[in-house]
């Protein structure tokens, strides 16, 4: 008999996949969103290629053996010295189990991100809160703008919902909606918070801003407006690399229609990344946009917002994007390869080499499973019970288990084998499950999150207004090099599943397909193969998420707000060998 699921891969869609009785995922054909598909990394998951046994050092051990080792570590370790790393390789709610163990041994956990928490920094800044537009939301607009967000490869499942919508894209690769769009701004990379500053100033003089909104509910615009007048005009158009003619034509295709502005990570993996989507609602504010049917500024939101989980919380943390292992006496990383996927690689590899003992619990051989000392193996999300929500929607779907394993653990296990080990406070699974069950509001057959809005803002902001930035770093940083693009790759997701190789060019940048160049950035250097892509602007490079030994370029820095990692803050020089 068929059965039903969810995805928990960190993706928008959360899609419903139904299991058929030979054990093969398909979408789920009744789900309004997934509407029978899935995308390359879902059709293509086996439970192959997944570790499955625990290993010490290299060699197998049984996973009575990896509890001793691990319990041990743990009970001569200072609660001080013991950090709690989660990754995002799976997103649901039963991942969160195992902090509760971490919390209440009063262990260090992690805050901020390595995705998108300088944008929504910017976002809490200006609204209070951090609401999505659901894809039925969005179906209901007449004109969608994706600004530094790549519908194809991360949000396929959106697709569907924009035939016969007029489609702009801002963003610095002709990326394939971008080839299909009513009109494409090839920006040059970081220059977003400019281009909004400009669209809101034009908006005005133009008298397309919606007065009546901005008077109830973002009463300062004027300050704002004053703000934008500080952009000199042409020297910044230039420089941006966008034409006043393409500003009317974003304001003209906009004018007196139903808009929603789906903005990606792209345009925040900056130092200023609040700022940058604090400029883009503030144009989002200027237009009117929010509150109102098919309208809205839509960032990733947040997939806890609305739920209640029933697990302890981490009380004392270290910002994730900058976390030095080597400070600590246990690193315990789960569903993460940060030796991959953090900024900084090589500063890291030597942190994690350097801490006291390591432990990865996660499915597959990775970078960080290779240096690990304790390996402990973690079972698919089809082997165990879960709950999944999502950042790009309001659905909270059940996982049940699917296929009995042999292989691995669940989270819910092994945290039950660490309370008992330390004498906290755990319940039966049934207990987590339902609590979770609860709060799930089931209509047509999806389960949704309960409390959440309709329509986004509806009743206004929780700051009473909407907050406009009132301040710019009017620096435009022209350094030598090549704008980093590192984005999202079509067949796999950040480290898992297929991973990507090489640095693409234009072709005419000067570096021909095949020779290997040396790239470097702050004091790390690599060599890569290059590749060709037409789709890019002569003064980028891109190398995508996943592609090994990309991290070792990005910046051991944290955005101004957020905490979040900026990988894309530092231009990279190119040399040929
Ligand atoms: N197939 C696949 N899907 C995924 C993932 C994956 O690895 N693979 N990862 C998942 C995760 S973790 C996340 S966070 C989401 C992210 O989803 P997206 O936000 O769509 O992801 P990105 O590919 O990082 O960036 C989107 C776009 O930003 C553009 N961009 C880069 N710099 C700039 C800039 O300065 N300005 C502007 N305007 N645009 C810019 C890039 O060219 C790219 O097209 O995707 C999720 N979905
Ligand atoms: N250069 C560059 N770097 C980036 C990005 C970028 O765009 N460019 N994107 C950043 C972003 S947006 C993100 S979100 C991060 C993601 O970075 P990470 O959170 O480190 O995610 P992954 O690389 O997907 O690694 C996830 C691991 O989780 C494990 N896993 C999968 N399912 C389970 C499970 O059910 N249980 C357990 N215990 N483990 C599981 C798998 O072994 C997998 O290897 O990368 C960031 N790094
Ligand atoms: S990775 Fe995303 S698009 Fe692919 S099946 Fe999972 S939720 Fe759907
Ligand atoms: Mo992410």
């Amino acid at each position: 008999m068929n059965q039903t699921t969810a995805c928990p891969l960190d993706c928008y869609d959360a899609c419903r996949i139904v299991v058929d009785e030979n054990g093969k995922l398909k979408g789920d054909k009744s789900h309004p969103v997934t509407r029978g598909y899935l995308c390359p990394n879902l059709n293509h998951f086996t439970q192959q290629n997944r570790l499955l046994s625990p290993q010490f050092r290299g060699d197998e051990i049984s996973m009575e053996r990896a509890f001793e080792l691990l319990i041990e570590v743990l009970k001569n370790s200072k609660n001080d010295q013991i950090l709690y790393y989660r990754g995002s390789g799976n997103v649901s709610l039963m991942q969160r189990s195992c902090e509760h163990f971490f919390a209440s041994i009063k262990a260090v956990g992690t805050s901020g991100s390595l995705c998108d928490g300088a944008g929504e920094a910017g976002v809490l800044a200006g609204r209070g809160s951090n609401e999505v537009l659901s894809p039925q939301m969005i179906d209901e607009s007449e004109v969608v703008i994706f600004w530094g967000r790549n519908p194809h490869t991360t949000h396929s499942h959106l697709l569907p919902f924009l035939e016969g919508k007029t489609v702009i894209v801002i963003d610095p690769v002709k990326t394939s909606i971008a080839q299909s769009a009513d009109l494409h701004i090839q920006i040059k990379p970081h220059c977003d918070l400019q281009l909004a500053l400009l669209l809101s100033r034009f908006a005005i003089i133009e008298g397309i801003h919606d007065e009546a909104f901005l008077q109830e509910h973002a009463s300062e615009y004027n300050d704002f407006y004053e703000l934008t007048q500080s952009v000199r005009i042409k020297a910044t158009l230039d420089f941006i690399d966008v034409s006043l003619g393409q500003i009317g034509a974003i304001l003209e295709l906009m004018k007196g229609k139903k808009c929603a502005i789906l903005v990606g990570v792209g345009v925040q993996k900056y130092r200023n990344g609040a700022d940058v989507l604090r400029s883009i609602d503030g144009f989002g504010a200027i237009m009117g946009l929010f509150g109102k049917r098919g309208c809205g500024v839509s960032y990733l939101g947040n997939s806890l917002s609305g739920i209640d989980l029933p697990f302890e919380s981490l009380s004392r943390r270290i910002s994730k994007p900058t976390a030095d292992f080597s400070k600590y006496n246990c690193v315990f990383v789960q569903g993460a390869n940060p030796l991959a996927q953090m900024p900084n690689s090589t500063g890291v590899r030597h942190a994690f080499a350097s801490a006291g003992f390591t432990v990865y619990f996660g499915l597959y051989e990775n970078e960080t499973s290779r240096s690990a000392d304790l390996v402990i193996p973690a079972k698919t999300f089809l082997e165990k019970n879960d709950f999944r929500s999502s950042y790009g929607d309001y659905t909270l779907q059940e996982m049940p288990q699917i296929f009995q394993s042999e292989s691995g653990i669940s989270e819910y296990e092994l945290t039950s084998r660490l309370c008992n080990a330390f004498g906290v406070q755990w319940e039966d699974e049934s207990y987590y499950l339902d609590f979770f069950r609860k709060q799930m509001d089931v209509r047509d057959g999806v389960g949704y999150r309960r409390n959440v809005p309709e329509i986004p803002y509806e009743n206004g902001f929780e700051n009473g207004e909407f907050e406009f930035l009132d301040t710019i770093d009017a620096d435009i940083d022209d350094n030598e090099g090549f704008y980093l693009i590192t984005s999202k790759y079509g067949q796999g997701l950040n480290s898992q599943f297929k991973r990507a190789g090489g640095v693409y060019f234009h072709p005419d940048a000067g570096f021909d397909e095949d020779a290997v160049v040396q790239l470097v950035s702050h004091s790390c250097s690599v060599e890569m193969r290059v590749r060709h892509d037409n789709r890019l602007r002569k003064d980028c490079l891109l190398i995508y998420s996943g592609t090994p030994d990309v991290n070792v370029l990005t910046p051991p820095h944290l955005s101004y707000e957020g905490e979040s990692a900026v990988y894309q803050e530092i231009k990279i020089k190119v040399i040929k060998k």
